[in-house]
Parts: structure tokens; sequence; C-alpha cells
């Protein structure tokens, strides 16, 4: 079944027939802070209005991170650098969508204006599906194997195409007999999470397979650590690779390209839909 061609996100209908951008909000330690407990609120949200400005569809916030080896983070600190960007940022009129596995963040961000709630746990902690199914709010789920302190480990899949295929659909089900409708759920393969080079290569080029599941895919493989093998370069000067992989994934049916640079991939979407498919 082919995806329905929309998301609803809270109260909007997010137009899929063209790829859409979601530009990437960190407020961890290791991005817009002292390198502590308080966040600089005023440089994440000139960041954000900047991903705005260039073209981004959604802003995606995140205040803990998910990177290989990341320790987890109090709740009541998540909440302390996501809910107030939330709140201002959808009172500006963006999109807004929280990266968060803790249900009660994802009901704070819902109450505060977001859109959509991005899990890379797949809403499988307890009452996460509960707190989504009981809104509007989109949702992505992500497949990850492992948890991000040892997921690079050791990732093993006998079939990692359909495994993670398998995975993903399963959670979506859950999703809709828990309440959530099908057009409010998004597919993530979790490029990094629990994959060596060669399983993110292989979902990759396999993202059709995914498409055809009904539920549209978001890929994310910005800046991430394949890429700077493949081109050499270090995490910070990995915009070129990154938005030839954002490419690469649209033109295998990704419907949403989640990115750092957001400039450069709008400019690189608009490039390829003047020229076309055949
Ligand atoms: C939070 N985060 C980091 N990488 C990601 C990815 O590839 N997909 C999604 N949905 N979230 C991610």
């Amino acid at each position: 079944m082919p995806p329905s061609g929309h998301l609803r996100f809270g109260d909007q209908l997010l137009d899929l027939t063209r790829p859409r951008v979601m530009g990437i909000l960190n407020v961890t330690p290791d991005s817009f802070s002292d390198g502590g407990r308080f966040v600089d609120r005023e440089k994440a949200l000139e960041h954000a209005r900047r991903m705005n400005a260039d073209g981004a569809d959604i802003i995606d916030i995140g205040g803990e991170s998910t990177r290989p080896g990341a320790a987890p983070v109090n709740v009541d600190v998540e909440l302390e650098r996501v809910v107030p960007l939330v709140e201002a940022l959808a009172r500006e009129g963006m999109r807004i969508c929280v990266d968060t596995a803790k249900p009660a963040v994802m009901r704070e961000a819902l109450r505060a204006g977001a859109g959509m709630i991005n899990d890379v746990r797949a809403l499988r902690e307890p009452d996460a599906l509960n707190v989504v199914a009981a809104g509007k709010a989109a949702v992505c789920l992500m497949h990850m194997q492992g948890e991000p302190r040892t997921m690079q480990a050791e990732p093993h899949y006998d079939d990692v195409v359909a495994e993670v295929r398998d995975f993903l659909v399963e959670r979506a089900r859950c999703c809709e007999a828990a309440g959530i409708a099908r057009d409010r759920i998004v597919i993530d393969p979790g490029f990094g999470f629990g994959k060596t080079v060669a399983h993110n290569l292989a979902l990759l080029r396999s993202l059709r397979i995914f498409e055809a599941t009904g539920y549209p895919v978001l890929a994310g493989l910005s800046r991430k650590s394949m890429l700077g093998g493949f081109a050499g370069r270090d995490v910070n000067e990995r915009a070129a690779a990154s938005v030839a992989a954002a490419l690469a994934a649209v033109a295998r049916g990704a419907a949403i390209v989640r990115v750092h640079d957001v400039r450069d991939t709008v400019d690189a979407l608009k490039v390829w839909h003047a020229i076309g498919t055949e």
C-alpha cells in the first residue's frame, strides 16, 4: 500500500507528496550549553529560527543525546531543556517535533504545542503509547538494536532489512491498536542505532521496502559516522556528504529527511525537484 501522501501533524495536514526537511535542534551539553545543566536558550532559539528561515518544515528538539555511548538524562533536566523552547517556537508558528523516549516529556511537550514525537525507542516505554494516543500528534517510530551506551559494540542481524521492517510494522500496528491513526505514523530504520556500516547501507539501498509498508519513511543520516568514514571528514565538515545521503534516501522513497544542514539540503532538494524523476 503506498503512503497516504500526508501526515496528520497536530491539527495540520502536512503534504508529503514532496520530500520534507526536519531540522535538528539538539539542546544537550555538547550543543548550546555551558557544559552543565544550563542550556543557552537564546542561542537555541536563534538556531531554530535560522533553520525555519532556511526552509525547514519541522524543527526536531532533543534534550537527551542518543549518540553511541551517551549516558541517560534525568527527566527534570530534559523537561527544563525542552519545554520552554517548544512553547516559544510553537507560538512563533513553527512545526515542532520533540525527540524523546520519556512519556513525561512527551506529555509536557504536547501540552506546550509540539505536533510530533520522535521516539528512538518506538513508544516502548510504559505509558508512551497512551500519552501519544491521547493527543493529536504525529509520531516517528525508530528502530534501535540495544541501548545508546552499548549499541555499536556488536550489532547482529540475520536479515537486517526484514528484521527492521518487521519490528517497525509491529510497532505501527501497536500504535494503531492503541488509537493512533495510521496517517499520524512515520517509520524510521534508525541508521547508526545498533548497525554496522554494512547494515546501514543495506537499509538505505532497500528503503523502498520500508515505503511499501504504507507508512511514510523518515531517514536520519546527517553527519553520521558512516558518512565521515566515506568522505574522510570530521563531524562538522560533513555537510556535502550529508546532502548526498539525504538525496540518496529521497531517491529511494524517504518522505522526510532529518538534517543539521537545512539550507544546503533544501537547495539540493529544489534542484532535485526541478530536474524531476523519469
Ligand atoms: C534522535 N535521532 C538521532 N538520529 C536519528 C535518526 O536517524 N532518526 C530519528 N528519528 N531520530 C534520530
